[in-house]
């Protein structure tokens, strides 16, 4: 079974959105609004347990912030919701946040040796939209097959349902896919949809458990920017490119 398809995370996987986008977003929407919450880095860090955004300001009152009623919780979240994608994108058309190392390279190279890309995240599409169309260029968003983002899909990550729902309108089968991602839920996420994964970590992630990823690397690396490999196989690549990746599908799937 032959290397087919790439599909990506977004957030913390393409680039470090949660700390230079996401959170800055979510206290500038909180202090438009006239609300004293403000999220630090460090509360930020628990809170990314909880994929969604939404969700993660209602597990933010619930566990931290107790004192705090609205008789219309659901809508007001909502709209503070709404308010932090506006800024996101605004983010994101200022250049807030570049892509990590060895991301526009590898898409580059697959491209060239025709592998099939995607995307699989939880984030709203207009954050996706934003940080491709503003790190690659709008015309980077047709490089992708499907743009699986959002709540398309009834359960978030760590289900599997939102890579299912890419692999389906691919019509591909998991084996022939490798799926990119940067945290617990992430991994849990792509392995429950039957997918192989290779883990970058960030600041957010680099203590979480990624049993059965086929690596764990600091990033994709370059050139003359080698990755470090955390875990998984000594290899004599330096970064990641379509024959190693080619190579990990082989061995592994
Ligand atoms: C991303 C998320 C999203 C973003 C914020 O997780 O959980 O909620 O943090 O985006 P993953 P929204 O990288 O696993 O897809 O506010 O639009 O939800
Ligand atoms: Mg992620």
């Amino acid at each position: 079974m032959s290397l087919e398809a790439l599909i990506f995370d977004v957030d913390g996987t393409l680039a470090n959105t949660e700390r230079d986008g996401h959170l800055v977003a979510f206290n500038l929407a909180f202090r438009e609004l006239d609300l004293d919450w403000v999220w630090s880095n460090e509360l930020y860090h628990e809170l990314l347990d909880v994929t969604g955004g939404q969700l993660r300001i209602k597990y933010y009152l619930e566990k931290y912030n107790t004192g705090f009623l609205h008789d219309d919780l659901d809508n007001f979240v909502a709209s503070i919701h709404a308010l932090k994608t506006k800024i996101y994108v605004r983010l994101m058309s200022e250049g807030a946040v570049p892509l990590r190392p060895g991301v526009e390279r590898l898409f580059n190279e697959a491209r060239a040796a025709g592998l099939r890309l995607a995307i699989a995240t939880t984030t709203t599409p207009a954050n996706v939209d934003a940080l491709i169309a503003n790190t690659l260029g709008k015309d980077a968003l047709d490089w992708f097959e499907v743009i699986g983002a959002g709540d398309v899909v009834p359960n978030l990550k760590p289900a599997g349902d939102i890579y299912t729902y890419v692999m389906d309108k691919m019509n591909i089968d998991p084996s022939k896919c490798l799926a990119f991602e940067d945290s617990y839920n992430g991994i849990i996420s792509a392995t429950s949809a039957g997918l192989k994964t290779v883990i970058t970590v960030n600041e957010y992630t680099d203590k979480h458990q990624f049993d059965g990823a086929l690596v764990v690397l600091n990033n994709l690396g370059e050139k003359n920017k080698p990755f470090k490999l955390i875990k998984g196989d000594q290899t004599d690549s330096s970064y990641v490119d379509v024959g190693y990746l080619q190579e990990l599908h082989a061995k592994h799937c």
